[in-house]
């Protein structure tokens, strides 16, 4: 069975169920995500960059799922007013996890924060806030209060990708973001943009590389469509 490393994202600030003795987690979405391919997950616990490499060892691609945002710190900016939570432990590991995954060869899926962090680790840029810096948005690509299971905006394809057999051209996805691809990252190509220009799909199929900005996990629940993205991942393992 192919295992699959999921990073984790945690809880640190004080809540109702468990205090202050802060957790660790993963939405179970992915987990459905990831068993319904076929796939073991394995989630990581996040923790001290230095455990990256053994944790990378151990399983045989990673997935890197959505969250708070990334600090602008690693592409040279300050935060705006705007930015939303940002949290350097997650990035820390996050980028080591990257890094070993990249020097061992196996696969990597980022999923919407994910996808930012690939994009960043490799040197692109982002969008700090949608609202705030990208003077062309006309989509809404943060559907809140709409639900994450309802798909709400189209996607404009920009080339033949790892997608073809498992979202169709016309389908609709959701959006949960106010951060988004500024630079891509050279060596990450654009497989597909928003009708306002975001970029919403990259990959490197030659050092399997994949991320998207949307949600296909929240989707599972009422789109059995969405499996197909996640089979697609475990196929280029
Ligand atoms: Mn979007």
């Amino acid at each position: 069975m192919k295992k699959i490393g999921i990073s984790s994202n945690h809880v640190v600030h004080a809540n109702p169920r468990f205090g202050t003795n802060y957790v660790n987690y993963v939405q179970k979405n992915y987990i459905a995500g990831i068993t319904g391919a076929g796939a073991l997950p394995m989630v990581l616990p996040l923790g001290k960059p230095e455990l990256a490499e053994a944790y990378i060892d151990s399983v045989d691609a990673l997935l890197l799922p959505g969250g708070q945002d990334v600090s602008p710190d690693y592409y040279g900016e300050d935060p705006i007013p705007q930015i939303g939570e940002i949290d350097r432990q997650r990035d820390l590991f996050e980028l080591a996890l990257l890094k070993e995954a990249i020097r061992a060869g196996k696969p990597v899926f980022g999923i919407c924060r994910g996808a930012q962090v690939i994009n960043v680790a490799m040197g692109g840029t982002l969008y700090q806030d949608l609202p705030t810096q990208y003077p062309k948005l006309t989509v809404k690509h943060d559907q809140y209060p709409t639900k994450w299971s309802t798909p709400t905006h189209r996607v404009s394809w920009e080339r033949s990708n790892w997608l073809d057999d498992a979202v169709s051209p016309e389908a609709l996805i959701n959006s949960f973001h106010h951060q988004a691809i500024k630079d891509l990252a050279d060596g990450l190509v654009v497989d597909a943009k928003s009708f306002d220009g975001v970029i919403e799909a990259f990959s490197n199929d030659d050092k399997k590389i994949y991320g998207i900005q949307w949600h296909p996990e929240m989707l599972l629940m009422t789109n059995p469509e969405a499996q197909k993205i996640f089979d697609a991942f475990v196929n280029k393992i």
